[in-house]
């Protein structure tokens, strides 16, 4: 049984949804969906409003998912320009830098500025409507004018997490066709400077970037100087002397794509989730609203990187669609020390902190002191997102931080879902620690079997959606076949989320993990396919295989069986070497925690590689192999056995 913690009556009694309003709202909203999501779609603004609601088949032979789809709006109109009447002097972004005596607040009176101006940029580098852009930004406000100016013209944006490396960057530059990149000199992260120019630089030497690649433009972010390319390369403050200060803005249909956002999936590529206009902002407006309570004048901080998804639907669309104050923070956790969060919500007064797990469990084996020295009184809400939280962190989380006196919503979402789709809701819902508890409206999970039957009741299995909802991604971007495949061939006519989850006697929903081939490191998703397709491209390299292990910071990490070439035999120097090669070719979030060097992988006798026994022999379960007779040579696994590494 593990402990209830019931809805506070003061809580429940200012909050938008209390229990019975949650139930009476959802069941509506399943009953009625059309004319839930028809009503929730006049939530933003529309240029030309919409007569239909959704046009959706899970069916593979005729997938497709629209939403609103004869409306027109603006994106960035919504989250700016409609904001000015009443808010022109409010502040929209409030900007905490790495260095603690950096901050500024940004009203949406400047906001408006700024992104006008960076729209005009744009132009002036021959951007238009439907041209794809890659970012690739420290988390200084800038990021978010460009965001906001690409949706402004129309253009389709992809951010690139700025712990990718430049080859990782050049894939996805190719992959989208990008014809601008964006970026800044240096980024700042816990005292250290990071060359992301330098990784523009690199990412536009190798093979096939300069095809689509026009322009660099480059914003300052620090005095070092950097290599300069004169025929790609220009200075954003330059280019924005010479440009008008007013943009309008362009008429987008409901459908026209908003963004790109790469993602890891089981097999090697990762994939660009493709999210269009009108339904993700209805979508990440509402989710913003009512899963953080959102109330006007709150200060609300997202700990994100806009790098991810989580940065773009709760650090930009959603709470600027809503004309709400949003904290955006260049640093890290533990610098200058491990009180920094707690720092920021009192220097800024912070009401909702919506952080992640790792975040959480790193601070919490520092020790409260770090904690108990800041005040947090401001403090209404806690959120969490990226991975099931464990209850002890939870527990911490709640007593610690959040003094017993802050509900937390454990949201469970993805890239593909664009905004949360199970969540309790803090007037309504009674938590259950290391439960994301159930459905936000006009969503319908379920559990099915391995052959595809829907489970009821207390289950566990594999975790689908039954009905499409606005914020759904729309396809992968230049495969829909791969959308298909990916999402709606394992289970006929749901989407498969590759989670697997319990439902329990509450009919609460208790997140498992993937079931696929996808690792969650510190909250963030890394395919095993592309970590070992890395080390396979290393010369010395024969065979590589990775899996997941329970590692207490990250959640998981990242343990990799490596096959040297004949003749080969391994040491320190060459796993240092390994560590090196995998982050040049996919960044640092990739780095192996652990190599063990094999001198074989055990395989059936049709050749596949036996993930099961390697994950068990990381997980240190040597006793609860399975059934291995199937193995082509059985011999390999107690080699393995005897050479397991130490865990980090
Ligand atoms: C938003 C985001 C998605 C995967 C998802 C699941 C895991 C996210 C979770 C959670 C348990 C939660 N996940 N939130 N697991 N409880 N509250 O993280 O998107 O980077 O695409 O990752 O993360 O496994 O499938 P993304």
């Amino acid at each position: 049984m593990s402990k209830i913690f019931p809805v506070d009556a003061a809580v429940a009694a200012s909050a938008l949804i209390n229990e019975s309003k949650y139930f009476e709202l959802y069941q509506a909203s399943l009953d009625n969906n059309d004319a839930f999501w028809a009503e929730q779609g006049m939530r933003i603004d529309w240029i030309k409003p919409y007569s239909q609601i959704q046009d959706v088949s899970y069916a593979k032979s005729d997938l497709h998912i629209r939403w609103y789809h004869d409306g027109t709006l603006n994106v960035c109109a919504n989250c700016v320009d409609r904001h000015l009447p009443e808010k022109a002097s409010q502040t929209a972004i409030i900007w905490e830098g790495d260095n603690p005596e950096n901050s500024k607040h940004i009203t949406y009176q400047t906001l408006f500025d700024e992104v006008c101006r960076m729209a005009n940029v744009l132009k002036s580098l021959n951007v238009s409507k439907g041209d794809r852009v890659t970012l690739y930004m420290p988390m200084i406000p800038e990021a978010v004018y460009a965001m906001l100016a690409c949706a402004r013209i129309g253009a389709i944006h992809s951010v690139v997490f700025g712990g990718f490396s430049a080859d990782a960057l050049a894939g996805r530059i190719i992959d989208c066709q990008s014809k601008l990149v964006i970026t800044a000199d240096f980024s700042h992260r816990g005292g250290k400077s990071i060359p992301l120019k330098k990784n523009v630089d690199d990412a536009a030497k190798i093979a096939g970037v300069s095809d689509y690649l026009e322009s660099v433009l480059v914003v300052k972010n620090s005095e070092v100087a950097v290599d300069w390319n004169d025929s790609l390369d220009h200075w954003y403050h330059q280019k924005a002397e010479q440009v008008p200060a007013e943009c309008p803005v362009e008429e987008m249909s409901a459908e026209d794509p908003l963004f790109i956002l790469y993602t890891s999936g089981s097999t090697g590529k990762p994939k660009g989730v493709l999210h269009t206009s009108g339904g993700y902002l209805v979508y990440a407006s509402l989710t913003h609203q009512y899963v953080f309570d959102y109330h006007p004048d709150d200060i609300y901080w997202c700990t994100a990187d806009v790098g991810w998804i989580t940065g773009h639907s709760y650090i930009v669309y959603g709470p600027l669609a809503n004309g709400a104050t949003t904290l955006m923070f260049e640093g890290v956790p533990n610098y200058p020390d491990s009180s920094r969060f707690w720092q920021i919500c009192d220097k800024h007064q912070v009401n909702i902190c919506y952080t992640a797990p790792t975040a959480i469990r790193a601070l919490m084996r520092e020790g409260n002191s770090y904690v108990e020295s800041t005040s947090r009184l401001s403090l209404k809400l806690l959120g969490s997102v990226g991975e099931p939280i464990n209850p002890e962190a939870w527990q911490w989380y709640y007593d610690v931080v959040g003094e017993a006196k802050c509900p937390i919503v454990d949201t469970w979402w993805q890239t593909e879902t664009g905004g949360i789709l199970i969540s309790p809701l803090p007037g309504a819902t009674p938590l259950k620690p290391g439960s994301a508890t159930r459905p936000f409206f006009g969503i319908e999970p379920a559990l099915v079997d391995g052959e595809g039957k829907e489970l009821s009741g207390e289950a566990e299995g594999n975790l689908i959606m039954k009905r499409s909802w606005p914020g759904q991604m729309r396809t992968v971007y230049g495969d829909h076949q791969r959308f298909i495949e990916t999402y709606f061939s394992t289970f006929e006519g749901a989407y498969f989320t590759g989670d697997g989850a319990k439902r329990d006697k509450d009919n609460y929903y208790w997140i498992t993990g993937r079931v696929d081939d996808v690792l969650n490191i510190s909250g963030h998703r890394m395919g095993t396919a592309e970590v070992e397709s890395a080390l396979v491209a290393h010369p010395k390299v024969a065979e590589a295989a990775v899996v997941g292990y329970p590692h207490e910071i990250k959640g998981q990490g990242i343990y990799t069986f490596v096959t040297l070439n004949a003749g080969l035999e391994g040491n320190e120097a060459l796993r240092d070497e390994l560590v090196k090669w995998v982050r040049k070719e996919i960044g640092p979030i990739a780095t192996p925690d652990i190599i063990q060097f094999a001198p074989g992988l055990p395989k059936t006798r049709s050749g596949k590689i036996m993930r099961r026994i390697l994950r068990k022999i990381a997980e240190d379960e040597f006793a609860n192999l399975g059934d291995i007779s199937t193995l082509a040579e059985p011999a390999v696994v107690e080699d393995l056995i005897a050479n397991r590494q130490n865990k980090k």
